[in-house]
């Protein structure tokens, strides 16, 4: 139809009775399964949550959703061990019959409701179903739920965003307040852009440098000038402590974050911070403006050095079975033009720059399998051979999914511009600036994950997929929530339903909740998304 708009809060009530068996689940990624039951369940404050004695994690997870729902509706239950009826039961059971751990089945009736899990990301999961179902009226006070069975599993293991932070920094609290956001919508990997020619964004001990120098850039045109033309810096960077805050605030939601140390190009503030790492010697500025610079890592042992140390560091503060090193947009002009390079080329019997580049991630690579973890990399890393145990993230459309596939790497599907955030999401006037072409909540939610050129065997490498925000045009935290919420929501539909369940009618139904759920957390999502012709 035309130009769906979301309903009102409400528009959006569950209603009673038979209206409420005929309603959708308003749970968004929507359960692989659901069985409508006869009755209501009543959620109030004096509900209680039950957990096995003991049991931390399930504690920790009934208290969480209490206090979600206090934010949400102004009551909260309390968490108890002792047998009651009328309770919600948050259930840990590792021989639960459950496709994996992050399943879970929800049970309601009218006398209580069971979340069972086997292990506590299952128990989360179904705690903001419960949630989302307890907040889809957008009301306060008691809430009524449907009676219902729902059986739950995702689709595919990894369910990504990547933001950009080193062309605009964000703080602490906006990396959290987004790590919420995909908590509740069951997302479970953040890939973190932590540095690139703007800016060098994690504090590394050995290389103080990096961050007092590649910190900090000095944007082109009038935004670095003051008033009085004096120079303007822009500056940012996490400390370690801060690092190890958001990490561990996204494990308890669940969540891993896949740090970026982007080589062997877009290296630039690296080298500015500490020139002896690049090819020429030479200091370039931490780059004032956007594009792809040429500025390159050398190949010789004191830049592995180097970087075998940050990476070191990295590993240090992020658990992640993933990191990833980039690998994309490294224009060889400097490594042609550099006689050392050449002759280290002609030394290792590589054909060209291409293979060398190949080499040089696979180095790190076997570094960062040397320490137990995986390389993760943009698809240029399939170029001259790919290291053999890489993953490949595919950006430059599906090809490298496809050839990266067939010859056996595992894969996560980002492609331009289909999955790229920074794009526009409609052609309102009022629209977030961002890059041409409408990448519509639409679009989102029917892009298809597995390439069709896969068989059935190739498609076992398909990991999953993320939408990737670069944040040359999100200057500010409003600009960047907006551009990935509700756009978000749709991935996280695609990638965590089952394609059967994929219905875009239906989860535009669900969306004035989702809408409703934002704007009381005091998060920007776009309504902008649902202005354009769908
Ligand atoms: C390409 S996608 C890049 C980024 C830019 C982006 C702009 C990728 C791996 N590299 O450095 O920010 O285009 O859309």
């Amino acid at each position: 139809g035309a130009c769906q708009r979301p309903q009102t809060e409400t528009d959006a009530g569950t209603g009673t009775g038979a209206a409420t068996a005929a309603m959708t689940t308003s749970v968004i990624p929507r359960p692989a399964q659901v069985e409508p039951r006869s009755g209501q369940f009543l959620l109030t404050g004096k509900t209680p949550l039950r957990v096995s004695a003991g049991d931390g994690e399930a504690t920790r997870i009934a208290r969480d959703f209490a206090a979600r729902l206090r934010q949400a509706r102004g009551f909260e239950p309390q968490v108890g061990t002792g047998e009651s009826d009328g309770a919600v039961n948050f259930l840990i059971d590792p021989k639960a019959p459950l496709a994996s751990d992050e399943a879970y089945t929800l049970d309601i009736t009218d006398r209580g409701a069971t979340i069972t899990a086997r292990a506590p990301v299952g128990l989360f999961y179904g705690a903001v179903t419960l949630w989302q179902l307890a907040t889809a009226d957008g009301g306060q006070g008691d809430a009524r739920i449907a009676a219902q069975r729902i059986e739950d599993a995702p689709r595919f293991v990894w369910r990504g965003l990547m933001l950009d932070v080193a062309r605009h920094f964000r703080s602490v609290d906006e990396v959290k307040a987004l790590l919420d956001q995909m908590a509740l919508h069951k997302l479970n990997t953040f890939h973190w852009h932590l540095t690139d020619d703007q800016g060098w964004r994690i504090q590394i001990r050995q290389y103080p440098k990096l961050t007092e120098v590649g910190g900090c850039r000095i944007p082109a045109g009038a935004a670095g000038r003051d008033a009085d033309g004096k120079p303007k810096p822009y500056c940012g960077y996490y400390t370690q402590d801060e690092i190890r805050d958001v990490v561990q605030y996204a494990a308890q939601r669940f969540i891993t974050v896949v740090p970026e140390i982007d080589l062997p190009g877009h290296a630039q503030a690296a080298i500015a911070a500490y020139p002896q790492l690049g090819v020429t010697g030479q200091a370039p500025p931490v780059s004032p403006d956007w594009g792809i610079n040429t500025w390159l890592f050398n190949v010789d042992d004191g830049t592995f050095t180097f970087l075998e140390n940050v990476l070191g560091e990295v590993m240090e503060l992020f658990p992640s079975r993933y990191i990833h090193l980039g690998g994309d947009e490294a224009a060889k002009d400097q490594w042609q033009k550099s006689p050392a390079v050449q002759a280290k080329l002609r030394e290792l019997n590589l054909k060209d720059e291409m293979q060398l580049q190949s080499w040089f991630m696979g180095r790190l690579g076997t570094f960062i399998e040397s320490k137990g973890r995986r390389l993760i990399g943009w698809d240029e890393i399939l170029e001259g051979g790919p290291p053999a145990d890489a993953t490949v993230m595919s950006w430059r459309g599906t090809q490298g999914a496809i050839d990266a596939a067939r010859a056996g790497h595992d894969v996560v599907l980002s492609p331009a511009p289909d999955l790229y955030f920074d794009h526009i999401q409609s052609d309102a006037a009022d629209e977030t600036p961002g890059r041409l072409d409408v990448i519509s909540l639409k679009d989102v939610y029917g892009y298809q994950v597995v390439p069709v050129q896969l068989s059935a065997e190739q498609a076992k490498h398909v990991l999953g997929a993320q939408a990737n925000l670069w944040t040359e045009h999100m200057r500010t935290n409003d600009r960047v929530q907006r551009a990935l919420f509700p756009r978000a929501a749709a991935l996280a539909e695609n990638t965590w339903t089952p394609a059967p369940r994929h219905d875009w009618n239906d989860f535009l139904q669900r969306m004035p909740a989702d809408m409703a759920r934002y704007r009381a957390a005091g998060f920007h999502a776009a309504d902008s998304a649902f202005a354009v012709r769908f």
